[in-house]
């Protein structure tokens, strides 16, 4: 019998291999047009250029760089190195103009096409293990436009690690959707889902990126998070993640993606179990 760990170069191939399914790098670096290409990677090399004048950065550091960058792709670290230190600013200015709700970074977990877990009345439960760890939590909310309309024909897809911080498809022996669901809002735009508490999430240490913290004297943690993406035909799809208050990494984030908006309110109930609202207003296209 073999016992699977979760292993950095794992569920980074993993997530590698979920990015190119969604278009030949090639095709989408054609879509680019020309000059945008040419100021774009010209703009990023001068900025490297200016700190290796400023900073004096000597062979040593120049070779020691390009091995890590080698590593980061046969690790298939792509994905979380860029999500975790370079999304958010993408996310930040992708979205300043909207008038609803805040969201945040898509991070390298997401798989589409999750299965709907919804009744009629947009009340359901995501698959989960039997005994699934964590503070059973129901969420209600609804899904409006910011002109105050319910969006009935709104889905709320969640996705998020479980106790151990593992996500279902990125780390072994977890049921395929194992805490992954879509949901059908209901005639009002109302939702109600079931799911357990996420743990605070460490990125994984044993790959390229946990070389750069642990060189860089940095930390690899993550707050406990619920990531969705909301989405109703006319409206700007929104991705966002919800965390819990107290988490110790709310302020320091290694993914810098917590904001005070996506901030959560549990109540703690009487059965151990906790109940939250969170509603969710979309911007038209
Ligand atoms: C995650 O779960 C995540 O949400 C991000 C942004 C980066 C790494 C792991
Ligand atoms: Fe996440």
């Amino acid at each position: 019998m073999t016992s699977e760990v979760a292993s950095a170069a794992a569920s980074g191939a993993n997530a590698t291999a979920r990015f190119q399914n969604d278009k030949s790098p090639y095709e989408a670096v054609k879509d680019v047009p020309k000059e945008r290409a040419d100021k774009l990677a010209r703009r990023v090399l001068e900025a490297v250029h200016a700190t290796i004048r400023e900073e004096n950065v000597t062979y040593a550091e120049y070779n020691a760089l390009k091995a890590w960058l080698i590593q980061v792709g046969l690790d298939g670290e792509w994905p979380l190195f860029l999500d975790v230190w370079v999304e958010h600013v993408v996310e930040e200015v992708a979205t300043s103009d909207r008038q609803g709700n805040k969201g945040t970074i898509e991070g390298p977990y997401y798989v589409p096409n999750s299965p709907v877990i919804s009744d009629e009345k947009g009340v359901g439960t995501v698959p989960m293990r039997e005994g699934e760890g964590g503070t059973p939590l129901t969420w209600t909310g609804t899904v409006t436009a910011v002109d105050g309309t319910a969006l009935s024909d709104a889905k709320v897809e969640i996705w998020h690690a479980d106790d151990d911080g593992f996500y279902s498809q990125f780390a072994p022996n977890l049921p395929e959707w194992n805490l992954r669901g879509t949901n059908h809002v209901g005639p009002d735009g109302s939702f109600e889902i079931h799911t357990v508490q996420p743990a605070p999430y460490q990125i994984p240490t044993d790959g390229a990126c946990g070389a750069l913290i642990e060189a860089a004297g940095w930390h690899a943690w993550r707050p406990a998070h619920i990531h969705v993406k909301v989405s109703a035909p006319g409206y700007q799809l929104l991705t966002a993640q919800l965390y819990f208050p107290g988490d110790a990494h709310n302020d320091d984030d290694i993914a810098s993606a917590v904001k005070p908006e996506l901030l959560l309110a549990p109540q703690q109930q009487a059965d151990g179990s906790a109940t939250v609202a969170y509603s969710f207003v979309l911007d038209p296209e």
